[in-house]
């Protein structure tokens, strides 16, 4: 394989583990903390998860280990959308099995949790876990989105863990594949495999989070590789004076991506989904908001800009949410039916039948394109694929239309040429950040605590995130904690609670204390590359949304 520099550079790299996970492995003790309770739906959570269900958090101190005195066969799965730092989790994981005995295994799972069923893998050894080490992507194994659910696909995974010895599996993934990896502690724990289930909070998305876990990984990596890029845009906005850039940037759901982009960045504007739900904002209201920064940077001779999409925002817009939620449910319930139209005028007339008259008149007021994208393939968890809706461009048809209207009326002379640009999967696999560079080593190292502590149905924890990494704390937390019930498919399941952007947060609260003055003036600020090397002040700081979360 040919190696760039800096590949071969960030070979060497040792990733920071935090003070208390560097004593040797059996002189680190777990210290269980209070029972804990799911965030909400108590009783039926704890019907579904009567083995797993109110255990209690662990955080590991120095001490005397009463870890398990067996030989350790883990078993480890990438699941879902890549995300920066995803190798490092592995070589952590890698390092602590066989710091603790040269006889321990770790069988990696390959394309993701149908490696599991599939029995496809790979024994990593050294010399091939070497090749990774600080490296973005996930194709050290692969990842995939096969949704583990089934008793049959779990029977399957109780043979293929017989066959290995397999004592424990490692999931690394984001909400819905951590709700997986619950459910599978569940059943190993129901069927009394002794097969423990341990997850790493991973998604750029940044919302896997709550007290305990400060941020999933990738985020850090992801927002500074978007922000660099939004960052030169706004420099050749600012240069030119000829474009408004409306950037859609990634996040299924909550805005956490956009929100740490503006803050970073400091756009004309950045829509919040959880804003627009919160407020009821129409389409219209939020091409209102746009127009307003558009209209006013004109009357200043400024016909130029940077407006930040996120890429969720479609689903948060009361009537378009509306919509897709009766979208979602005809697709799974009406599946054959639906799935046997081909023709668009045909599909048109197929939702004119089943979807209310209101979210019908909806969805025909969309531009084509929209509606096609609308309808696309669910991904295996049931949510429409929003990376693949072009919200950016329909925001700018929204603001071109009202912009007309004004200038008709004498109130706008400005001129509007715009350029849309998405930015997703081009931070999903960069070189990790050294703060998720050592957190995911972290969480990796932690991960295999848990194992010999003998835990299951456990997240790894690394936490007091915004020190350096001297003060990181480790432990773990019982993902039924994380868990409450909602509609999937058409029907109740127990998922893990996606963490929105909080409006009263300090992020936002900082955002919001701004942004009249950015979608004035030109306030522009350019983050510029991530730094890998050089003061610590430039290179391993975190991002601003947990800086400002974890100020005191
Ligand atoms: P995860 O939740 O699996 O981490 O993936 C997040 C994500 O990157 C979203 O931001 C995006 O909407 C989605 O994956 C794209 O999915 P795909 O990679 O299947 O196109």
């Amino acid at each position: 394989m040919d190696l760039s520099p800096l590949q071969k550079a960030r070979y060497e790299y040792s990733p920071k583990l935090p003070r208390m996970l560097r004593h040797p492995i059996e002189e680190i003790e777990a210290k269980e903390g209070k029972a804990t309770e799911s965030v909400s739906d108590q009783d039926e959570i704890k019907k579904l998860f009567p083995n797993t269900y109110g255990m209690k958090e662990v955080s590991f101190q120095k001490g005397t280990s009463h870890a398990k005195k067996r030989k350790e066969v883990v078993g480890v799965i990438l699941s879902g959308g890549q995300a920066p730092g995803g190798h490092n989790v592995i070589t952590g994981l890698f390092d602590a099995l066989k710091s603790a005995s040269e006889d321990n295994v770790l069988i990696g799972f390959k394309k993701g949790p149908s490696g599991l069923i599939e029995d496809d893998y790979i024994e990593l050894t050294k010399e091939y876990v070497d090749q990774f080490r600080n490296t973005g992507g996930f194709d050290i194994i692969g990842s995939g989105r096969t949704k583990l659910e089934t008793e049959e696909q779990f029977a399957i995974a109780k043979e293929v863990c017989k066959k290995h010895g397999i004592t424990a599996i490692v999931i690394i993934g984001g909400d819905d594949s951590n709700t997986n990896a619950a459910v599978l502690a569940e059943y190993f724990a129901r069927e009394k495999t002794g097969v423990q289930v341990i997850g790493c909070p991973k998604t750029i998305d940044g919302d896997l989070k709550n007290d305990v876990i400060e941020v999933s990984f990738g985020f850090d990596t992801a927002t500074k590789t978007y922000s660099e890029l939004i960052g030169n845009i706004e420099r050749d906005a600012n240069s030119a004076k000829k474009y408004w850039h409306f950037i859609k940037v990634m996040g299924r759901s909550a805005s956490h991506i956009a929100l740490e982009c503006a803050l970073e960045t400091q756009p004309s504007v950045c829509l919040v989904s959880e804003e627009v739900e919160k407020k009821q904002m129409s389409l219209s209201d939020i091409a209102d908001q746009v127009v307003s920064s558009i209209v006013r940077r004109a009357e200043r001779g400024d016909n130029f800009g940077v407006v930040i999409v996120p890429e969720g925002l479609i689903e948060f817009v009361p009537e378009v949410k509306k919509l897709i939620g009766e979208l979602n449910d005809i697709v799974a319930l009406k599946k054959d039916e639906f799935n046997a139209i081909t023709e668009w005028n045909e599909k048109y007339s197929f939702m004119e039948k089943n979807l209310t008259k209101e979210s019908f008149a909806v969805f025909a007021s969309l531009p084509l394109d929209i509606e096609k994208q609308l309808l696309m393939d669910r991904d295996p968890h049931g949510n429409v694929q929003v990376s693949r809706i072009e919200t950016e461009k329909l925001l700018i048809a929204l603001c071109e239309k009202k912009l007309d209207l004004l200038k008709k009326e004498g109130k706008y002379n400005g001129k509007f040429s715009t350029l849309s640009h998405f930015f997703g999967y081009e931070g999903r696999c960069a070189f990790p950040s050294n703060f998720d560079a050592d957190y995911c080593y972290s969480l990796g190292y932690n991960a295999f605590l848990l194992i010999s502590n003998g835990y299951t149905g456990y997240l790894s924890t690394i936490s007091n995130l915004s020190k350096s990494a001297d003060e990181w704390k480790a432990g773990g937390i019982p993902i039924t904690k994380m868990m409450n019930l909602e509609q999937r498919s058409g029907v109740k399941k127990p998922v893990i609670k996606k963490a929105l952007v909080e409006l009263d947060g300090k992020p936002f609260k900082y955002f919001e204390a701004h942004r009249e003055k950015w979608a004035t003036e030109t306030c522009f600020t350019f983050p510029g590359a991530i730094q890998y090397y050089g003061p610590a002040s430039v290179c391993d700081l975190p991002t601003r949304t947990l800086s400002l979360e974890h100020e005191e």
